[in-house]
């Protein structure tokens, strides 16, 4: 996908190291030309039970649905309702209206951290629509969008978020690190890669019970350097166990380019080819094709078909997290240089053309949610801040963690006089 890289031809017989640069630093104009290898709709769909060889060509072309006009094109055209497409829409708006209110809280000094995933909603609000209750995700701290889907209480998420004395993790995580096993989220793991060995297990044990849930494994571009993720294609691939395999392509791992993880030569995608893992090229900032590629990798998955690699490709838009200034380490407009656009823009401009949506109703679709996900926010605050509190009691550490609580805490407990 990216540009062919550099000559990798040593200049001279002294032994050196190739250290893979961006297509731009601070200073520089963004430089996306030549990133995009297929145009909406060309690319071919094959059965989902067609065998992995043979396939190693859907691992290098992207699959796009919504051409430059908004137009929905080609076999991955999905099979998706007008109340569906309105609603995935409204997803979308949904979750880039949270993290801008969380962004503002955190700098306002009511959280200590938070991180939007701008520029991706495509990604977890499409995927999430093929998930089905008892399936479990075993998300990055960017996939809102999956809970957010689902239907789970933005009031609870931000609680957590503002770490206050109605957070369900009581403290027990970061603010954005939240689980829910009744909306299929797994408790998201710090240490990076991990979720993906633990949503193979997962899915294999689902297989070894008799069950009939799938798992989905989330990883980011740079998180595909950890061991976890190799291990997990193993296992995966062996016993062909029933689990959708995710990787977000969206270019940067904070400050590191994604060329760093080797993703500036083959794909991330063409990683499940030498496994013989059927893999997908997706352009993850078209809605349709998300939705396309997530139906017929998970079709694949309940069908005992075996897993599927995805990368989707996409772009941060905003900074990694609230710690962190991409203004030091890329182009400042690189992000609206993205050829690929904006996901929200891109599915409104498809539904406008489809007769379904208007600029107007766009308008208010927005100023609504907006208003909603503010009154939600004070109801939030109202249970207290980071700063403003009230906090929690200590007395909550000890609870939740085991079944009966040993001799040992209970008399820790006391002690600390809760
Ligand atoms: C094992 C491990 N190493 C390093 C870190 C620090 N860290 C947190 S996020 C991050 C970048 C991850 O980038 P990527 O996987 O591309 O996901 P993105 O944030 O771009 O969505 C790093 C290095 C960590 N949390 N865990």
């Amino acid at each position: 996908m990216p540009p062919a890289a550099a000559a990798e031809q040593p200049s001279s017989d002294a032994l050196s190291l190739r250290v893979p640069e961006p297509h731009g630093r601070p200073g520089d104009a963004p430089a996306f030309a030549g990133l995009l290898n297929s145009r909406a709709g060309n690319v071919r769909r094959p059965p989902v039970d067609a065998p992995a060889r043979g396939m190693e060509d859907l691992a290098a072309s992207l699959i796009r649905v919504l051409d430059d006009d908004g137009q929905a094109v080609g076999p991955w055209c999905p099979d998706l309702s007008d109340p569906e497409l309105l609603a995935g829409l409204g997803d979308m708006l949904k979750v880039r209206a949270f993290d801008s209110r969380m962004l503002m809280a955190q700098r306002q000094g009511k959280t200590s951290f938070y991180m939007q995933c701008t520029g991706e909603e495509a990604v977890a609000c499409a995927f999430q629509r093929t998930m089905r209750p008892g399936d479990m995700n075993f998300p990055t701290y960017r996939q809102q969008g999956l809970l957010i889907t689902a239907g789970y209480p933005l009031l609870d998420m931000m609680c957590q978020v503002l770490s206050n004395s109605r957070d369900p993790l009581k403290g027990r995580q970061l603010p954005v690190m939240y689980s829910a096993r009744t909306h299929g989220f797994f408790s998201i793991s710090g240490n990076l890669g991990t979720q993906f060995i633990q949503a193979v297990g997962w899915s294999m044990a689902s297989a070894i019970k008799g069950g009939t849930a799938i798992a989905a494994a989330w990883v980011g571009d740079g998180s595909t350097a950890e061991s976890d993720f190799h291990s997990a294609l193993v296992f995966a691939s062996t016993y062909r166990s029933p689990v959708v395999l995710n990787i977000v392509n969206n270019q940067w791992a904070i400050s590191t380019f994604q060329g760093i993880a080797r993703g500036d030569g083959p794909t991330f995608a063409a990683r499940g080819v030498g496994f013989g893992i059927p893999a997908l090229l997706v352009d993850g900032n078209d809605f349709l094709a998300v939705y396309a590629a997530a139906a017929w990798a998970t079709e694949r998955a309940r069908r005992n078909l075996g897993p599927t690699l995805i990368e989707h490709f996409t772009y941060r838009s905003a900074a990694h997290s609230t710690s962190d200034d991409p203004a030091v380490y890329r182009p400042k407009a690189e992000h609206e240089a993205w050829p690929l656009g904006d996901p929200i823009e891109r599915l409104k401009t498809h539904l406008i053309l489809k007769g379904i949506w208007s600029e107007a109703q766009h308008t208010q679709a927005v100023d609504e949610i907006e208003s909603e996900v503010l009154g939600l926010q004070k109801q939030a605050e109202s249970f207290g801040t980071l700063r403003d509190g009230p906090p929690l009691s200590p007395r909550e550490m000890f609870l939740d963690v085991y079944h009966e609580m040993p001799p040992h805490l209970q008399r820790q407990r006391q002690q600390a006089g809760f």
